[in-house]
């Protein structure tokens, strides 16, 4: 049996006048062309990316072998984006997973200071994962509103201390208390994580023109950037169903499409649902945040890799002038 359901869809295919139908076991969208109305699947029958669901475990023992190498103590990961989209979320979800139960320490922060969030190890006082991530207060359009793109810039070089409350009308000055003029390569961001909601297709074009800027002093600095798609759950309704659906939606291949017009590799575009309601863990959610996160760690650990040979090379360099000179 059909029955419809309305609801407001942020699906590119629905653009034209559509509403969802449900025969129960599948979603469609209902197209309606001219006099023609016609019934559009929101999924590939074959998924575009390949999950290994189930590989939970494997993910997690992965991610737990990661030992800083290159005289870091840890990987910087630096999450924007704008308000709402799931930044603190991510980082809770994140720290869930590796726990496998709910915890919600990232909530507690409020974002409109830059603060280093760590991730004990679980059972442990001091013991931290090498990882740690800074959520920052959301890009939001205007010249009044949200984080100055000037201290994401900032802070991806090393030089915005703990504490540092961000102020829209303008960046940190260097004679601020919070100015780190002599920044460590543990200061520095090593992996730059970009949120936007698959569930909201229009972002405003000051934001995007932020967001630009960003990731133009990402690239010039060497910086991996990687998008996170959140809210994928609430985007497309078979991905509510299944989040296994993910990479078979259509809305969601469209969404990776469009990140991928801004310049960021396809595979380092990816969708994560953020635990937002839930009580308990759910090993496919878990699956997905896992990857991002070993995502996330291996692109840091090439770009701390790359700054290691390059200072070691730019040391030979001083080296053997000294001894010409000699
Ligand atoms: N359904 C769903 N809700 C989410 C998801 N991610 C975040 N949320 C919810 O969206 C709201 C904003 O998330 P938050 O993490 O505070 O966004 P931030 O401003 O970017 O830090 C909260 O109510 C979250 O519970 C997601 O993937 N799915
Ligand atoms: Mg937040």
């Amino acid at each position: 049996m059909l029955c419809v359901i309305y609801e407001p869809v942020c699906n590119h295919i629905l653009l034209l006048q559509t509403v969802f139908c449900t025969n129960s076991e599948d979603f469609y969208a209902v197209m309606y062309l001219g006099n023609d109305f016609s019934l559009i699947s929101l999924v590939f029958d074959v998924p575009w990316r390949k999950i290994d669901w189930g590989n939970k475990e494997e993910l997690l023992k992965m991610i737990n072998r990661y030992t800083p190498r290159h005289g870091e103590e840890h990987l910087r990961v630096l999450v924007y984006g704008p308000v709402g989209a799931g930044k603190s979320s991510f980082i809770n979800s994140v720290t869930s997973a590796l726990y496998e139960r709910m915890s919600n320490e990232a909530a507690a922060n409020t974002s409109d200071s830059y603060e280093t969030h760590y991730i004990f190890k679980e059972d442990s006082l001091d013991d931290t994962y090498p990882f740690v991530f800074n959520d920052i207060m959301g890009l939001e359009g205007g010249e009044k509103q949200g984080i100055h793109p000037e201290d994401i810039k900032l802070a991806m070089k090393g030089h915005v201390r703990d504490g540092y409350k961000f102020n829209p009308m303008s960046p940190l000055s260097e004679d601020s208390k919070h100015y780190n003029p002599n920044p460590t390569i543990d200061d520095q961001v090593h992996v730059l994580v970009l949120m936007l909601s698959a569930n909201c297709p229009e972002i405003d074009h000051s934001v995007i023109q932020k967001m630009k800027e960003v990731r133009e002093t990402a690239r010039d600095l060497g910086i991996p950037q990687i998008a996170m798609g959140t809210h994928v759950d609430k985007a497309c309704p078979e991905i509510m169903k299944d989040i296994k659906n993910i990479y078979r939606s259509k809305s969601m291949k469209t969404n990776v499409e469009f990140s991928k017009a801004v310049g960021i590799p396809l595979n380092c575009i990816m969708g994560v649902k953020n635990y937002s309601e839930e009580t308990d863990n759910d090993a496919d959610v878990d699956t997905l945040l896992l990857i991002a996160l070993k995502h996330i760690v291996t692109n840091g650990l090439d770009f701390v890799r790359k700054q290691h040979h390059k200072r070691a090379h730019s040391l030979e360099g001083e080296m053997s002038k000294l001894n010409v000179n000699k």
